[in-house]
């Protein structure tokens, strides 16, 4: 059994003392002996580490813009930050009747040298032009790039022109990659402006029951096709996605629905409060990955509304879904069983999966956040204020003011005081209260932290991303790309955990990774350096 103390102490012997110093503060082995245990996350990575995070920009045009379909989201950069956003994150989008899809597009003002000397504004508004008279969008919106900011182009004066001159919403996104410290600033970017110019101008008649918002929900592989087929089939009025297979269009009746459903706490939670704060909508901390996450989410869903009717047909559903899928999850526990796993992704995912790789019989041993905030680890409650770092302070104040209350909440204070003993209402309890003592908690997990890990841990599967997938591999690992799902998917939901369990099963019980040598096995200089992998 090894001392996973003396595994991070080794990890961090290699580091110069400053940095050792930092990245100490990033570790911890879980021990629910001491009082508390505090983690250091949001900050800026040491410059010259091999980090997996991405930009603001990625964070605000990428993952909470790109997925709404009805936009011709316009990149005002070089191609190649345009080029990172399209299509590798497999945010899915169907349109419905009547609705547009410009998902498989990648419009950009594709930058040279002569606008950053001589200026960009030209182009972006024959680019806004030209998006206009070829596609005839519902609405454009333009992110800013790196180099907008250095040069100083005003995207806000020229999509105020624009939209005056043409007649639909032209929203403008100063995400500037180097706003903050990774994709997070971005993200609430995104969310300030959303509220601040989108939600809330249209009004909605309700179709059933029941409205309700997801939010955090971005629909990769189709996870959230997954979850809007069970919340249908159980009765729900979807009122809007944020914003995985998502319309502008949906999103501006948000203010209608009575819950806020919160799957991925980390990019949304900005508009999850200010739609309380504004609204007057609760909302819960959901979690659709794996089989019991989803169950419970499904009924506290249902004891929210409080109609028996409803909790009926919740547990209807459940049961019907579970005889669909209890004897091929089985199957693959049983090939699975007893092996272990190390996830480091972004700022939910490594906390979410958890629960359903306990139910393949797969323990977490490693887990990590690329990008999570203290509150992502240590959970809401135990957080003060204290946690704005600069990128959030780079960002200007929520939208809401107190004297802006228009709306009153939707459910009396004590009975919102009484559910929340009973489920996470406006709360979220964070990765490490769920973890066993003695497994490591790794924020902003870098390069050469992960190959140490993976030696000496030697998981059965490490939950990652595309920038380290194949190091692992290469090492002998079977790796899982928990962003993408690689080319597979839904895994959210009831089918979508057997997909995943299907997906692991084979990728844990594959021959070849027995047919692998790392390289470093073959050099003597990179083993030693590697710590005798
Ligand atoms: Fe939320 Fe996401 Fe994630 Fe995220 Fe992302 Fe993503 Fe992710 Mo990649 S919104 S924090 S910024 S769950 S793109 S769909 S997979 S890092 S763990
Ligand atoms: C992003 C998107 C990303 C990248 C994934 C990866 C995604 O943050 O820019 O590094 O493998 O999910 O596509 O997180």
């Amino acid at each position: 059994m090894i001392d996973n103390k003396k595994l991070l102490d080794n990890l961090l012997s290699a580091y110069p003392g400053k940095s050792m110093k930092n990245r100490k503060e990033h570790m911890m082995v879980k021990d629910s002996n001491k009082n508390e245990q505090h983690i250091m996350a949001n900050t800026r990575t040491i410059p010259g580490i091999m980090t997996n995070r991405g930009c603001a920009y990625a964070g605000c045009k990428g993952v909470v813009l790109g997925p709404l379909k009805d936009v011709v989201h316009i990149t005002h950069g070089p191609i190649g930050c345009s080029y990172y956003t399209w299509g590798t994150r497999r945010h899915k989008g169907r349109a419905k009747d009547g609705e547009k899809n410009f998902i498989s597009y990648a419009f950009s003002t594709d930058m040279q040298d002569p606008d950053i000397v001589f200026g960009g504004e030209k182009k972006l508004k024959q680019a806004i032009k030209e998006a206009v008279e070829i596609f005839e969008p519902e609405a454009i919106s333009i992110s800013a790039t790196c180099p907008v900011g250095l040069i100083g182009d005003d995207i806000n004066a020229v999509a105020k022109e624009a939209q005056e001159k043409y007649g639909i919403p032209v929203l403008a996104f100063s995400c500037e990659g180097y706003k903050g410290v990774s994709q997070s600033a971005g993200h609430h970017i995104a969310n300030n402006n959303l509220m601040e110019h989108v939600i809330g101008t249209k009004e909605r008649e309700p179709k059933k029951k029941y409205p309700i918002n997801l939010l955090g929900e971005y629909n990769i592989g189709g996870d959230g096709f997954e979850i809007s087929r069970i919340l249908d089939k159980i009765g729900y009025d979807i009122v809007s996605i944020m914003t995985g297979d998502g319309t502008l269009e949906e999103i501006k009746t948000a203010h209608t629905a009575d819950l806020n459903l919160v799957q991925c706490h980390r990019s949304i939670n900005y508009i999850a409060e200010m739609l309380e704060e504004k609204f007057g909508i609760p909302w819960l901390k959901v979690n659709f990955i794996g089989v019991q996450g989803t169950i419970e989410t499904l009924r506290n869903m249902a004891k929210y509304f409080d109609d028996e009717a409803l909790i009926q047909r919740t547990e209807e559903v459940i049961e019907e879904e579970l005889g669909e899928i209890k004897d091929l999850l089985a199957k693959y526990k049983e090939m699975c069983d007893g092996n272990t796993a190390c996830l480091f992704v972004g700022g939910s995912r490594a906390h979410h999966y958890q629960n359903l790789f306990k139910e393949i019989g797969i323990e977490t041993v490693v887990a990590g956040y690329e990008f999570g905030h203290r509150d992502d680890y240590e959970g809401r409650g135990i957080i003060p204020d204290i946690e704005m770092t600069a990128d959030d302070r780079n960002i200007p104040e929520l939208t809401v003011t107190k004297d802006e209350k228009r709306y009153k909440l939707r459910l009396s204070k004590e009975r919102y005081k009484k559910l929340q003993e009973e489920m996470p209402l406006g709360d979220y309890k964070g990765m490490i209260s769920e973890m066993k003592d003695g497994q490591v908690i790794i924020d902003d997990l870098n390069h050469y932290e992960t190959e140490i890990i993976l030696n000496a841990l030697k998981p059965a599967v490490f939950g990652s991303g595309i920038k380290d997938k194949y190091v692992a591999q290469k090492m002998g690992i079977f790796s899982k790309q928990l962003h993408s799902y690689d080319y597979s998917g839904p895994y959210a939901g009831f089918k979508g955990a057997v997909n995943f369990a299907r997906d692991i099963s084979a990728g844990i019980n594959t021959p070849t990774w027995n047919y692998i040598t790392a390289p470093w096995k073959n050099d003597p200089q990179i083993e030693a350096e590697l710590g005798g992998a």
